[in-house]
């Protein structure tokens, strides 16, 4: 039934928006105010608290573009460094007061995995990982070279900034021609996970690889803003046919390869934690079409904030997936308390596998044998899905592919057998004695008695299970069930 809303409900709504407009009207009054001068940026008093202050109060636009930056602040000094993986922080010098970076976009030969390189487009060096990293209140300058045949343009996004320095190509600044260094500078006035791209051709650029991470860190963090492990990662996805080496930036749908910073599985590094560690995973997605759930096994997280603002804590929201669309930066935390080798992939079924694993006939069910064997000399790159479905990862390892190309792709876990996961997955590995953060530690030593192993003759004769082989035959009321 339909909750009717009576006049005084009404009324109250009609005083609330009246209020609300009253208070918009006062903030921009106050920022009118506020726009000739040049005050000093004033930075947030740390992450907000739930209840003690009006949600919008820090958000729009970031205020007065004109303010007084605050000191430079240094890596291990006044913030701790992010973590990226397969990656790395851009470096900076400090001239006058101001944080000075030069981002060169330029082709790199990229390796996505040991079977697979390609030509891509990068920033210095690096595809997809490297991480423009500074604090709130900082002056920041970034020069920008164009190594690239053609112009580009870099857009710095879901940053305030003064409209001419927002990157976009033709409309907010003239192309950075191929050959010329452009320069970007403002104030940062917020913080968060943000990210930066090629906003000139974005199909092409983006999809051959101009994309990154932009972390600012708060000025004055709060005790909840510290954690243990603070991760970037940035998502991406690749369209290279078996045997090429290049991106094809025209597919809109086909897309074969997954990556986290530029990788795929097991070349994406793991996540490496001590048990009880407070960790904080911030996900970027500048992939050209899709979005990713990522999901956590052996856990729960909290999504703390997006590329907007911190969530507040009342308002924050426990998953153990976290959809990172297109063009979001979602940030979760959560305590790795469980020690074990933990999954982090993407759900999507699809983008955990590589080049081989999609376009093939459905073939479960099918007698195959012999048929790949008279079609191979036709066609030298063919490789019927199996009658099974596609559990064949370690063979399809070493079967006959054109040069530079991955299948499924995997990697051989402890127990000798294929986990066979490819593209947008990598391990969460949190161990109580850890030599250092920088190294794998290897696969898991379980305790005994905490792992699924097959179930021994004595086992289901104790429980009453009885197995039987064939299809369609079942035990139906097997003696000591409960049935309704
Ligand atoms: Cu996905």
């Amino acid at each position: 039934m339909a909750k009717k809303i009576s006049r005084r409900e009404i009324l109250g709504l009609g005083a609330a928006t009246i209020a609300g407009s009253v208070a918009l009207l006062g903030k921009e009054g106050q920022a009118k105010t506020h726009a000739g001068g040049s005050s000093q940026y004033q930075p947030s008093a740390g992450q907000p608290k739930s209840g003690n202050r009006v949600y919008w109060e820090k958000s729009y636009s970031g205020g007065p573009i004109d303010v007084k930056a605050l000191p430079p602040v240094l890596p291990g000094k006044g913030y701790k460094p992010v973590v990226v993986t397969n990656g790395g922080a851009l470096p900076f010098k400090v001239v006058d007061g101001v944080k000075v970076f030069h981002l060169i976009a330029e082709e790199v030969d990229h390796a996505f995995d040991s079977g697979l390189r390609a030509k891509c487009w990068g920033f210095n060096g690096r595809v997809n990982s490297t991480v423009i990293e500074a604090v709130e209140g900082e002056r920041i300058r970034i020069y920008v070279t164009n190594r690239l045949p053609v112009a580009t343009s870099v857009h710095w996004h879901g940053l305030y900034l003064p409209n001419g320095m927002d990157g976009v190509g033709g409309l907010t600044q003239p192309h950075i021609k191929a050959g010329e260094t452009v320069k970007y500078e403002w104030t940062l006035r917020q913080y968060g996970s943000f990210m930066f791209h090629a906003h000139h051709d974005e199909m092409t650029q983006m999809g051959m690889g101009l994309i990154g991470n932009f972390i600012i860190h708060p000025r004055n963090p709060s005790p909840e803003y510290h954690v243990d492990r603070d991760f970037s990662f940035m998502i991406s996805e690749w369209a290279i046919e078996a045997g090429t080496g290049r991106p094809n930036t025209l597919v809109m749908n086909d897309f074969n390869i997954l990556t986290i910073n530029g990788k795929v599985f097991p070349s994406s590094a793991p996540i490496v934690c001590k048990t009880g560690d407070k960790v904080r995973l911030r996900l970027g997605n500048l992939g050209a079409m899709d979005h990713h759930p990522m999901h956590i096994h052996g856990y729960h997280f909290r999504i703390t904030a997006t590329d907007g603002e911190d969530i507040p804590l009342s308002a924050q929201w426990p998953e153990t997936s976290v959809l990172v669309a297109v063009g979001q930066t979602r940030t979760v935390e959560f305590i790795a308390d469980a020690p074990g080798d933990w999954a982090f992939h993407c759900h999507m079924t699809h983008h955990v596998m590589n080049q081989m694993g999609h376009q093939f006939p459905n073939m479960v069910g099918m007698k195959m044998e012999g048929v790949e064997e008279q079609v191979r000399p036709l066609l030298p790159a063919y490789m019927s899905m199996g009658h099974t479905g596609m559990d064949m990862g370690k063979m399809a390892e070493v079967m006959p592919y054109p040069k530079n190309t991955i299948a499924m792709k995997g990697a051989t876990g402890q127990f000798g057998d294929y986990i066979s996961m490819g593209g947008l997955f990598t391990v969460v590995k949190v161990r109580d004695q850890l030599r250092t953060y920088d190294e794998d530690p290897g696969w898991y030593k379980h305790p005994a008695g905490t792992v699924a192993l097959k179930a021994s003759d004595a086992e289901l004769a104790r429980d009453g299970i009885k197995v039987t082989v064939a299809a369609g035959e079942h035990d139906e009321h097997p003696d000591g069930c409960y049935h309704g």
